[in-house]
């Protein structure tokens, strides 16, 4: 019996230690219970009374030697496989990242924040409406009935004969000052439509900032000095502005607004064509008419009211010499900003 047990207990720690060994198939093999090793323990019985714990002694020996070999051999075996995980994840942190592109705002985004951040600047609040308009809100409450020559220079897309496409942002103002009392102080950014075909100075989609100061006693010099602050901090501090008289229905009077060359100063260069003065926007005083459909009674109150185009300004700032540069998204252009 002796001999058997040595022979179990050289083959089990022979077959546990091939590398391809299936360690827990050969500890069912040998200790488990129908095992090679409980097979020899049943047959103790026969021994003698003296043999029974030298045997029984030896037999718990070679157990404990076999349970010792399967816990190296399954010990090693799981470093190794820690080893080889560590070794194939391996991570430098010291290689230089991948570069990820990044994107940044749009010519006519960063134009028209910058405007807005002045007007918030100056207390004004940002309204805006829908692009889809009632022809009441976008002409008839701006004091451009239906038959007035003023639409021919707004054309724009008409979806019934009621609903179109606003070609300006007035319209989100007349409806502030409807549900609103005066004061009011309002910028209304956004995009608008005119049926203009495209070349380097049109578009039939484009954008605007208009602005809207309506409470008591609002003047002329309060439009002036509003739009000579604005001139000044977005062109530059020595810029001056002037106003040449003009016609617009929803502004009575009504002007066009100028400020000095911010590239020569006002001596004549390029850029102002030689004239020293730049057109930025339009402005004027709001027409009683006009006051008077939305709601305020133009006795009580007045207001001023100007309006710029975002790609305008935005080709001034940047010298874009073609409007077409800001809707082709051509990397190549856009990358410059
Ligand atoms: C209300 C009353 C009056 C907004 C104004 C202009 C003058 C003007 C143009 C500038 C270049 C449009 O983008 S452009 O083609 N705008 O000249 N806009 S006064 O007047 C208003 C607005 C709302 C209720």
């Amino acid at each position: 019996m002796r001999e058997t047990l040595e022979k179990i207990k050289a083959e089990a720690l022979e077959a546990l230690s091939a590398p391809s060994a299936n360690i827990e198939d050969l500890r069912i093999k040998y200790l488990g219970k129908k095992g090679e090793l409980t097979a020899v323990l049943r047959g103790m019985g026969k021994l003698s009374a003296e043999e029974r714990p030298v045997i029984g002694q030896l037999a718990n020996d070679i157990r404990a030697e076999i349970e010792a070999k399967i816990e190296q051999m399954t010990a090693e075996r799981r470093a190794r496989e820690i080893e080889e995980k560590l070794e194939a994840e391996k991570l430098d942190v010291t290689i230089p990242g991948d570069k990820i592109a990044q994107g940044h705002f749009h010519p006519l985004s960063l134009v028209q924040r910058q405007l807005e951040e002045i007007f918030l600047g100056m207390g004004y609040s940002i309204v805006e409406g829908p692009e889809v308009e009632l022809d009441y809100y976008n002409f008839q409450a701006l004091n451009i009935p239906k038959d007035h020559p003023a639409r021919d220079t707004q054309d724009t897309f008409y979806i019934t004969e009621n609903i179109l496409l606003r070609s300006q942002t007035s319209p989100v103002q007349a409806r502030t000052m409807e549900v609103q009392k005066p004061p009011i102080k309002i910028i209304s950014p956004g995009r608008v439509y005119r049926s203009d075909a495209v070349d380097a100075t049109h578009s039939p989609l484009f954008h605007q900032v208009e602005g809207l100061v309506v409470d008591k006693g609002i003047t002329m010099g309060d439009l002036k000095g509003t739009l000579e602050m604005f001139a000044k901090t977005m062109f530059g501090e020595e810029t001056k502005i002037r106003f040449r008289p003009h016609h617009f229905p929803f502004t009575e009077p009504s002007a066009e607004v100028d400020v000095s060359c911010f590239v020569c100063g006002g001596k004549g260069c390029r850029l102002c064509k030689g004239e020293g003065w730049i057109e930025i926007l339009g402005a004027g005083m709001v027409h009683p008419n006009v006051l008077r459909m939305c709601g305020i009674d133009p006795e009580i109150y007045s207001g001023f009211a100007f309006g710029m185009g975002v790609e305008r300004i935005a080709m001034l700032k940047y010298r874009i010499d073609d409007m077409r540069l800001l809707y082709e998204n051509d990397v190549r252009f856009l990358n410059q900003f």
